[in-house]
């Protein structure tokens, strides 16, 4: 231990209101500190120092509530925020209606486009005068548009000469809590649940944080519950707590959902059925549902995991996913809501391989589903994992709404004890071609809605939040929200460009310390891979809490989806034959890729084992056998680890000494955990070749 990090341990012990505690990552990347470049100082006094903010309602007053906190802190000195145009130059924040009374859109781009949350952010010239403007069609574009000018600020970026139009490309930008009513946060690695739900309706603070760090990357939904719903939520004691959260986040742009057990009127409402075209269970989900518009009037829909993992569904009733989403979709329809149907199913009786389950009970339902059904798929065939294909449904659905659902919770990626930064693996999905329109038919063309010309589109993140006092568990798990966010916003961002803004507000401007850190964290993904599953490997987490490897278990039994169901190792080698000879999984993707991956010569080595059975003395495209490259991933992810131990440890004087502690601790236990998964995996793998049965 350094002689600093030893200080810091002690007096964090002996003084625990010491100031260093400031430093606890609870502000997230909406740290707002004062600019210490002085010429930027007086670049953002003149540009900023005079605002005014038009209009009214409860998002206008959010937006100035952000600005008077963030400007003087900034600024270094109190900022009052007014509501008519200043006289000289400074900030103005208003939506058309207002800037054209001011006389200030004559240069401005076409409103029209923007929708209703797209924002221009611009500096006119007018006379004597020059104005920053925020403008957008709703209150809540304000916010956005406020926020980013807010994240270039904080950024210490030029604000003098700003043109920028920012539209989202993706509509509904939601996130799924997996958040039960007794506070237990299914895959939280984050403390207990946000909600409160004993003391809502009474609100806290945190709740408008929380909105307030959503909005500032474009979130504008969330879904409170846990998708193995309980049926309580429904009841009308919890949807009076759900109004007074959704109250606390409409200001925010913020819709709130809810995700709805599929038997509720049975268990509810005490029916003999949940037969989704029995009339008495259709009366009784309409009932329902203007019982919560009566409260939440833009409520955003329900959520719905159905005939997957135990949970109940239209099956039962030998009703299809369609019919069961339909009906909710119609009683939703009239209210403006959305119907979220899960395609996270695997009901292994309709494929022995896992991962074309879904494809199989899904693809044939494609036009069957009402306009206002969401079919949300996650972003690969089985479980995310550190990395999968992307789903083959993207390429099968044309006339579905077709949302994504992508974990920000790392429950495969070492949760919140390794530092893994998600952005790569996401735009590997969302940029992957699935051909389904010939080239260029990207993944985030078919769930922006632009490939199948959809009127709307989704995109989910599981949440990583808890009510922990950095919210998301590892400092660095925050910039998964924040990226999820950013990206839900504009999927062409890159990885490099979310991690640059992320650490400029969240721990640095140096720098020299940022290209260091936005190294580490966009090659954290690649690393963590190599230590827990290259090649392609999946699934070979310790069954149930899915942390460390468990890659022998139940190995040679053959059955069902044990870790040696997944990687298939034995005397003839390893990996999962997925070709025509195999499960023939390739053929749900589209040429080129099915004939791209089926043959073994051809299949990246990222996917050689999710797609192939080889054996162990398989010639890789490097030279090296099979054998000897699975060796030497799991050498780099361990030397890959050690390397980012190392160089957080150099940036020590450069980062505020808890935080600093706090990630050291975090990557010393991440280096130790990837020697795990080295040994445990390959001697499981080195036993299989010999035909040995693991334990
Ligand atoms: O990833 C798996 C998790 C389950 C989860 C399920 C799902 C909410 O292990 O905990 O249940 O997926 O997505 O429904």
């Amino acid at each position: 231990m350094s002689p600093k990090t030893f200080f810091v341990f002690l007096t964090l012990l002996i003084f625990p209101l010491n100031l260093v505690l400031a430093e606890d990552g609870s502000e997230l990347w909406l740290r707002y500190r004062k600019e210490e470049n002085l010429s930027r100082l007086a670049q953002y006094q003149g540009a900023v120092g005079d605002v005014a903010v038009l209009g009214s309602g409860p998002s206008v007053d959010a937006v100035r509530a952000e600005l008077k906190v963030a400007l003087s802190a900034i600024l270094g000195k109190e900022i009052s925020v007014g509501s008519a145009c200043p006289s000289g130059n400074g900030l103005v924040i208003g939506t058309k209606e207002s800037l054209t009374a001011a006389g200030l859109t004559a240069s401005l781009p076409d409103f029209s486009k923007l929708g209703e949350e797209g924002y221009v952010l611009q500096t006119v010239r007018q006379g004597e005068h020059q104005y920053l403007v925020a403008g957008g069609n709703s209150a809540v574009s304000l916010l956005y548009g406020t926020f980013d000018l807010l994240r270039r600020m904080q950024a210490s970026d030029d604000i003098s000469n700003l043109k920028t139009v920012s539209v989202p490309k993706i509509a509904h930008r939601y996130l799924n809590h997996w958040d039960n009513i007794n506070g237990s946060v299914e895959r939280g690695y984050a403390g207990r649940s946000l909600w409160n739900w004993q003391e809502l309706p009474k609100t806290n603070s945190r709740y408008r944080d929380y909105a307030r760090a959503c909005a500032s990357v474009g979130i504008n939904g969330t879904v409170l519950n846990n998708v193995n719903s309980q049926v309580e939520s429904l009841t009308q004691d919890y949807l009076v707590k759900t109004a007074a959260l959704a109250d606390v986040f409409r200001p925010y742009g913020i819709r709130v959902m809810l995700t709805a057990r599929f038997n509720a009127p049975m268990a509810l409402g005490g029916l003999k059925t949940a037969d989704p075209r029995d009339p008495e269970v259709i009366a009784w989900w309409e009932k329902k549902t203007n019982e919560i518009y009566n409260l939440i009037p833009d409520f955003g829909g329900f959520l719905i995991k159905a005939s997957s993992e135990g949970q109940p569904g239209p099956q039962t009733y030998k009703a299809t996913h369609a019919d069961g989403a339909n009906m909710l979709g119609k009683i939703l329809a009239p209210h403006g809501g959305l119907v979220m149907w899960r395609a996270f199913v695997y009901d292994m009786k309709i494929d022995k391989d896992r991962a074309k389950c879904a494809y199989k009970e899904f693809a044939p339902l494609d036009g069957q589903f009402l306009e206002n059904v969401v079919v949300q798929v996650k972003n690969g065939p089985i479980d995310f994992q550190p990395r999968e294909p992307f789903h083959p449904l993207f390429g099968a659905m044309p006339k579905t709404l077709l949302g994504m659902e992508l974990q920000i919770t790392k429950e495969y990626l070492g949760q919140s004890k390794h530092l893994v930064y998600l952005a790569p693996m996401w735009k590997e999905v969302l940029d992957s071609d699935t051909f389904a329109n010939g080239t260029g038919s990207t993944v985030a063309k078919v769930i922006d809605g632009t490939l199948d010309k959809h009127r709307t589109s989704v995109i989910a993140g599981v949440a990583n939040v808890g009510n922990g006092p950095n919210w998301c568990g590892h400092p660095f798990d925050q910039a998964n929200w924040y990226a999820f966010g950013r990206l839900a916003w504009d999927h062409d961002l890159t990885s490099e460009q979310i991690a640059e803004e992320w650490i400029r507000c969240t721990w640095t401007h140096d720098p020299q310390t940022v290209r260091t850190i936005r190294e580490l964290m966009c090659s954290s993904r690649e690393t963590c891979v190599n230590y827990m599953v290259p090649l392609g490997l999946a699934h070979i987490m310790v069954t149930g809490n899915h942390y460390g490897p468990q890659p022998g278990l139940n190995a040679g039994n053959g059955s069902s989806v044990t870790p040696q169901y997944y990687h298939r190792a034995g005397p003839d080698g390893i990996g999962f034959d997925r070709s025509s000879k195999g499960s023939n999984a390739v053929a749900e993707y589209h040429a080129p890729l099915c004939d791209q991956w089926e043959n073994v010569k051809t299949c990246p080595d990222q996917y050689l084992l999710w797609f192939h059975h080889v054996p162990w003395n398989f010639q890789m495209s490097n030279g090296h056998t099979v054998w000897e490259e699975l060796q030497r991933r799991y050498d780099l992810g361990v030397s890959d680890c050690e390397k980012m131990e190392a160089t957080w440890q150099s940036l020590e004087s450069k980062i505020d000494a808890q935080r600093f502690l706090v990630v050291s601790n975090k990557l010393k236990e991440q280096s130790a955990n990837a020697k795990i998964w080295r040994k445990t995996c390959l001697d499981v793998f080195q036993a299989s070749m010999s035909g040995e049965k693991t334990p």
